[in-house]
Formats: C-alpha cells, structure tokens, sequence
C-alpha cells in the first residue's frame, strides 16, 4: 500500500487519487494552506455589536465572552426594536425574548419566551454552563435568571407602547407574519486557535401571538456551530427556518463541499422551494473552518457586518429575489 502511495506520490497524484482522503480531512488540509481568523460575523448592520465581539476577543481571548459582549449591545439598545429592551412586544404588550449560545465543544444554552430580562443571550449561556439542560422558557427561565443574579426590568419602552397602539388600530388584532422589521443578531466567529462559537438573540416577530417562539432559541434552526465544519445562524421568518431546520442545514451543506455563501444559498432555496415565500425574508450566514464566510437571503436588503483583522466590512447579501 504504501509502495502504491509513494508511486502515486511521483507521479503528483497524492492521497486524493487514492480515494483516501474524506471531505473532513480536505477541509483540514484546506485549512492549513488558506486561513482568515479570528473573524466575527453578525445578521444584519450590527457594527456595534461586532466591534464590541471583536474587541472583547483581543482582549478576553475568548470567543465565547466576545460573543456574548457583542449581542448585548442590540439587548441593551432600546432604539433597536427587534433584540432586548425596547424589543417589540406581543400583541398583548408584553416584550417576551429567545436568545440562544453554542460554544466550539458542542455545548448550546437557550431561553425561550423570557419576560423581563434584557440580556436573555448571558441567560441562555448560564443555562449551557450552569444546567444539566439545554433550554429553559417562559416562567422556569426567569426563575433562574432571578437565581443566577439577574435583575429584572420593564421592557416595554413608551416607543413600543405608541407602535402596538397603532398596529392595533389597522391589524384588528391578527398576527403579522411577514412583517418586514428585522434586526434579530446572529453572530458567530472564528478564533485564532481555530475554533468556532455563536449566538443569537431575538424579540421575535413583532405583534405575534402570546407564547409564539420562532427559531431564534432554537438549536438547529436560528443556531448551529459544528467546529469540525462550521456555524450558521438565521434571521427572518422563524416559521420558515424552524420547518427546514435551516442553521443546520447550512453547515451539513458546508460539511458537504459548499463554500458558505453557496451554502446559505442552497439552504435559502430549499425553503423556496416548499414554502411560498413571496413576501417574507429569511437571511442566512455562515462561517467555516478556514474563517471563509459568506450570507445568503430569500429578498433583497439583508446585509451582513465582518471584522478580520482590525477591520470591519459591510456586506448587502445576495438574494433570490431583487
Ligand atoms: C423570529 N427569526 O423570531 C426571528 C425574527 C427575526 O429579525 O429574525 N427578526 O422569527
């Protein structure tokens, strides 16, 4: 066998044309000759956020605290209507949040459906680390943010109150599933060991229903980080990601050969393909090992925000219809 190696070897033919080399070590070889990392990317024109990610891992050196410190900054913006305090409410006015965490071990941490506190991503990562669980919602979650130290607060802002007023005067109390307000943060990052985390934080859709979750907490769906492979995260209709398992699937698509945005691409498609999806957005973006990254969206408009290397770069995504 190995005289048949050292032949093909001379002849520049090497492991590959011996049918040896799987798609994981290829990705491993691939990611020794090309390399972008540490990089952060983030859903969305959240340059803040990424700053903040950024900066917190040249110093932290912990992508996981990089991660975290990045998504509080949407959480703690009021002016943001989609993440946090000032997110807007469900249409009986209470601002109820999912947010979810992965770190490069496999490790995942959620909340669902959380009342009353603003940071539900630091929630959701002491549910992944302090829990034999991997997600907490609705009463039992506030129950262990108060026990974890937490502090409670209204988030329901005089802005929001005003918009649920109004939406309340035209939409005779349905909910509006394709209501184009979107600024959910999905950011996942590379670090320069190489290893891969992400999270996601949401206020849901605006005006839903109460106890409406979307994919955002949900593992799979508004998150996956592999660090063999890659991460992926979602925003958008959540009742589309949640029935394609979109996250997911963008990394078993990168796992499979794609590059990023290709993988978004084709995840972005499969919902296409199976939903009518005319007038409701779903943006995806993915990160792999090699630190490549890339988004893909179903409409026109989804943007995307990177730092590498001291720089921050704001990407408008491609998408399938313009
Ligand atoms: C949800 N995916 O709850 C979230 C909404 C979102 O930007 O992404 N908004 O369905």
């Amino acid at each position: 066998m190995n005289k048949r190696r050292d032949f093909l070897k001379k002849l520049g033919l090497g492991s590959v044309a011996l049918g040896l080399t799987s798609c994981t070590d290829q990705l491993k070889q691939d990611v020794q000759e090309q390399s972008n990392h540490p990089c952060i990317v983030s859903t969305w024109n959240n340059q803040n956020a990424n700053q903040t990610a950024w900066n917190t891992l040249q110093k932290s050196k912990s992508l996981l605290n990089a991660i975290e410190a990045g998504i509080q900054i949407p959480e703690n913006d009021p002016n943001d209507t989609s993440v946090g305090y000032g997110g807007r409410p469900d249409r009986d006015g209470a601002v109820t949040l999912d947010a979810c965490i992965m770190d490069s071990e496999g490790n995942a941490g959620s909340v669902t459906f959380l009342n009353g506190f603003k940071n539900p991503i630091s929630i959701a990562r002491k549910v992944m680390e302090n829990t034999p669980h991997v997600m907490l919602s609705g009463k039992g979650a506030e129950l262990f943010a108060f026990e974890q130290g937490f502090r409670r607060m209204d988030l329901l802002t005089e802005e929001s109150k005003e918009a649920l007023k109004n939406w309340k005067k035209e939409s005779k109390y349905a909910p509006e599933i394709n209501a184009e307000r979107h600024d959910t943060i999905g950011m996942i990052g590379i670090d320069s060991d190489r290893n891969l985390a992400g999270g996601c934080s949401t206020s849901g859709l605006a005006f839903k229903m109460k106890g409406r979750v979307g994919d955002s907490p949900i593992i799979g769906a508004g998150l996956f980080v592999d660090n063999e492979i890659g991460a992926a995260t979602a925003t958008g209709l959540g009742e589309l990601v949640m029935k394609t398992v979109g996250s997911f699937l963008v990394v078993e698509l990168m796992r499979n050969g794609l590059s990023p945005e290709q993988a978004c691409k084709k995840a972005v498609e499969r919902i296409q393909s199976k939903y009518d999806i005319s007038s409701s957005q779903v943006g995806f973006i993915a990160i792999n090992k090699k630190g490549q990254y890339g988004g893909f969206a179903l409409q026109k408009g989804f943007q995307f925000v990177v730092n590498t290397s001291n720089q921050t770069q704001l990407f408008d995504a491609q998408s399938i219809l313009n």
